[in-house]
C-alpha cells in the first residue's frame, strides 16, 4: 500500500484509477487508503451536474472542460453510469464525446458503475470524490444520470450544484420540486436554440425562494453558446469557497456517519450498536479525521 500511495502522491494516473476501482468495488482496503489521503482533501471545487437524461449535461461538461483547460487548470470528470442496459448506448456516446478532451493532460475522465445498492453508489461516489480531491484536481465535475433520490444524495457532496433543464422541462419541474430543485445553486436551461426557454426561465423565477439567490443561465451546449457567463459564475464560486466552521463541523459529522454506516452495512448487515459518542465528538471538533474515527469505532466493535 505504501508504494501505491507514493505513486499516487507523484500524480500517477494509473494509480489514481486503481484506487478508484478499489472504492468502486467496496474493497476492504479503501478505508485504510482514505484514512491516509484525507489530509490532502478539501482543496478541489466539486461541481455536481444533474438533470433529466438528454438535457445536455455531457455536452455542457465538454464546454466547461474547455474553459478550465484554457485557464491552465485541471479537472476530473466522474460520471455515474446507469446500470440499465438500455442506456448503454448513450454512455458510449458520452465517452466518445468526452474523449476529445480526455486526452488532454489536465483532464481525467472516469465513470463509476452503479453495481450494488443505492447507498453503495452514494458511498463509492463519495470515496471517489475524496480520492480525486486528494490527487489535486482544481475541479471535479460529477455527472449523474437523472433526478431521483440517488442524485439528490450524491449532489450533497458538491460545492456547486447545477441542474440542467431544457425548454420543455416545465412538467418535470413539478415532479422534481421536492429534492433537486432545493439543492440546485445554478439552473441551466440548455437547448435554448429551441422555443420556450424564456417561458421556462419565468417558471423557474416563480419558484424562487426568498432565501436563496437564483442563478439561471440559457445555454446551447452543443454550439458552445452562453457558457461564458456560467463559467464566470463558477469561477467566482470557486474563488469565494470559504470555510464555514459551523457547516464544516456538521459536514464532518455527516461524513463520519456515512463511513460508519456503510462499513457496518458491509460487516454487520443490520445489527444494532451504540453510538460511540467520544469519537463522534472528536471528529466534530476536527481533532480526528472521519476515517480515523471510523477505524477506531470499528476496532472497538471487533473487541466487543
Ligand atoms: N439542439 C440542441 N441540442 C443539444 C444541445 N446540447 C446538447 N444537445 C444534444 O442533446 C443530446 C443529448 O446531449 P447529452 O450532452 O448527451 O445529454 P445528457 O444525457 O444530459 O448528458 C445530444 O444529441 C446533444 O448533441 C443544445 O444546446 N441544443
Ligand atoms: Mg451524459
Amino acid at each position: 500500500m505504501k508504494n501505491l500511495l507514493k505513486k499516487f502522491a507523484n500524480k500517477d494516473r494509473n494509480t489514481l484509477s486503481r484506487l478508484i476501482t478499489l472504492v468502486e468495488n467496496h474493497d476492504p482496503a479503501s478505508l485504510k487508503i482514505l484514512t491516509q489521503l484525507h489530509k490532502d482533501t478539501g482543496q478541489t471545487h466539486i461541481i455536481g451536474i444533474t438533470g433529466p437524461p438528454g438535457a445536455g449535461k455531457s455536452s455542457l461538461i465538454n464546454q466547461l472542460i474547455k474553459h478550465i483547460v484554457d485557464h491552465k487548470m485541471t479537472v476530473a470528470v466522474l460520471a455515474t453510469d446507469p446500470s440499465s442496459p438500455y442506456t448503454g448506448g448513450s454512455i458510449l456516446g458520452d465517452r466518445i464525446r468526452m474523449q476529445e478532451q480526455a486526452s488532454h493532460e489536465n483532464v481525467y475522465v472516469r465513470s463509476l458503475s452503479t453495481r450494488g445498492s443505492r447507498g453503495g453508489l452514494s458511498r463509492a461516489t463519495f470515496d471517489a470524490l475524496k480520492i480525486l480531491d486528494a490527487f489535486g484536481f482544481d475541479f471535479v465535475i460529477l455527472e449523474t444520470v437523472g433526478v431521483g433520490q440517488t442524485e439528490v444524495d450524491v449532489m450533497h457532496f458538491a460545492d456547486t450544484v447545477i441542474l440542467v433543464l431544457v425548454p420543455e422541462s416545465g412538467d418535470d419541474i413539478q415532479t422534481m420540486k421536492a429534492g433537486i430543485m432545493e439543492i440546485a445553486d445554478i439552473f441551466v436551461i440548455n437547448k435554448s436554440d429551441r422555443p420556450g426557454a424564456d417561458t421556462m426561465k419565468r417558471n423557474l423565477l416563480e419558484l424562487k425562494s426568498p432565501y436563496k439567490e437564483l442563478f439561471i443561465y440559457l445555454t446551447q451546449a452543443l454550439q458552445g453558446k452562453g457558457i461564458e457567463s456560467l463559467w464566470t459564475e463558477i469561477l467566482k464560486r470557486k474563488k469565494s469557497q470559504k470555510i464555514d466552521t459551523e457547516n464544516e463541523s456538521l459536514q464532518r459529522r455527516e461524513e463520519l456517519s456515512q463511513i460508519i454506516l456503510s462499513e457496518l452495512e458491509k460487516k454487520l448487515h443490520q445489527e444494532k450498536t451504540n453510538p460511540f459518542r467520544s469519537v463522534y465528538k472528536d471528529v466534530q471538533k476536527g481533532a480526528l479525521n472521519p476515517y480515523e474515527g471510523a477505524v477506531r469505532i470499528l476496532k472497538k466493535m471487533e473487541k466487543n
